[in-house]
């Protein structure tokens, strides 16, 4: 089976109660980037990736989009198989992961879908049918994500993420103290803060905060800070927007820098590096999260799935941005967050089919 057709889409995603708020970034809506290849066989694949603004990383949509449009006419006749896939893309452009993903998420789903197989069990198997998610509380006023925290480990999130830096720090202080009194160990906690402390803060937050029993995801900028801050913090530490790649991820779980990490799909290139990252980390038992950084119902699935073949006991939990946006792109199977909890679709591939109309006409056909 080969890819015979690539069809490219934008379609934008607006924020429920905007704006969602991080330290290095402030979003009212999103701008995701839709692939849809066909077979030569005719079955249909679809794949997606939403960068959370031009901010966050080194990616925006608009990049996402070029890329795909500089590889797409030399994917054409390309075997639709995973590891084929990205040696051909990787002949084609260097680095890009973000837009690499999108793709290989679509060939994921048509091949799981020629095969009769969801894509959690191309992934090597589903271990149970319903995964643990997380909620991202966003920057905000110390009461207002107390408030927050308590509605929302109410509704049964086994674990929040609490959202800090880009503000004086006493108020990063303040807040976690707060939904600490308002949570305790209800619910389990992360303090992510997207790169926005420097080590100052940081150090100071895990000093004044050694009671409080939160993972401390992503405080600094770069693996160097990291590394400084790692042998005099309290908390444990987890990477997010530092792992890039594998590489870094070996020698980051190698070095014994991080004691975990906050994953996402599309930043390390798809599904594929996603299966050896779950596998390195299960090597050396670190536990993660599987997430992106924004999408619908493809983006969601994809997570998802990956999600449910992590080993429970590693699974930090599984972020869609589904509670940040109405509606679906499937409006029967769309994936959704209930109960703090998410069904893993069980239909072959992704197990989600949007509704073509949604996205209008593709921007760029091949
Ligand atoms: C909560 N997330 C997974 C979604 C946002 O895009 C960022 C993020 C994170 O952990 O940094
Ligand atoms: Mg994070």
């Amino acid at each position: 089976m080969k890819i015979a057709e690539i069809h490219i889409y934008q379609h934008d995603l607006p924020v429920k109660n905007g704006p969602y708020t991080m330290a290095n970034a402030e979003v009212w809506a999103l701008d995701t980037t839709l692939v849809k290849i066909v077979t030569d066989t005719g079955v249909v694949g679809w794949g997606e990736t939403c960068p959370v603004g031009p901010t966050y990383a080194e990616a925006f949509a608009g990049g996402a989009r070029a890329a795909l449009i500089q590889m797409a006419p030399d994917l054409i006749g390309t075997g639709c198989l995973p590891l084929i896939l990205h040696r051909q893309m990787n002949a084609l452009l260097n680095g890009h992961t973000y837009a690499k993903a999108a793709l290989d998420i679509a060939v994921h789903d048509a091949l799981g879908k020629h095969l009769g197989l969801s894509v959690a069990d191309l992934l090597g198997g589903a271990l149970t049918d319903r995964v643990p998610s997380y909620y991202a509380t966003g920057v905000g006023a110390p009461d207002d994500i107390a408030k927050l925290a308590r509605e929302k480990r109410d509704e049964g999130y086994p674990r929040l993420q609490i959202k800090v830096g880009g503000r004086p720090v006493e108020i990063d202080i303040e807040t976690i103290r707060k939904v600490w009194e308002t949570v305790g160990t209800t619910t389990r906690l992360a303090v992510d803060g997207n790169r926005g402390w420097n080590t100052r803060d940081a150090l100071r937050v895990s000093r004044e905060c050694g009671d409080i029993p939160f993972i401390m995801e992503q405080p600094c900028n770069s693996i160097d800070e990291l590394r400084q801050i790692r042998p005099q913090i309290r908390h444990a530490l987890y990477m997010d927007e530092n792992s890039v790649d594998l590489a870094t991820v070996v020698q980051a779980v190698g070095t014994g820098l991080v004691d975990g990490f906050g994953m996402k799909v599309t930043r390390i290139g798809g599904l594929h590096p996603m299966r050896s990252f779950r596998d390195i980390c299960a090597a050396r038992n670190l536990p993660h999260t599987c997430d992106d950084n924004w999408g619908g119902d493809i983006i969601a699935a994809a997570c998802t799935h990956v999600g449910a073949t992590v080993a429970p006991d590693r699974l930090e939990g599984v972020w869609i941005a589904g509670p940040y946006i109405d509606g679906h792109y499937d409006p029967e199977n769309g994936v959704k967050v209930d109960g703090g909890h998410i069904s893993v679709p069980q239909r072959p591939g992704l197990g989600v089919v949007p509704e073509e109309t949604a996205f209008g006409a593709p921007i760029a056909s091949f």
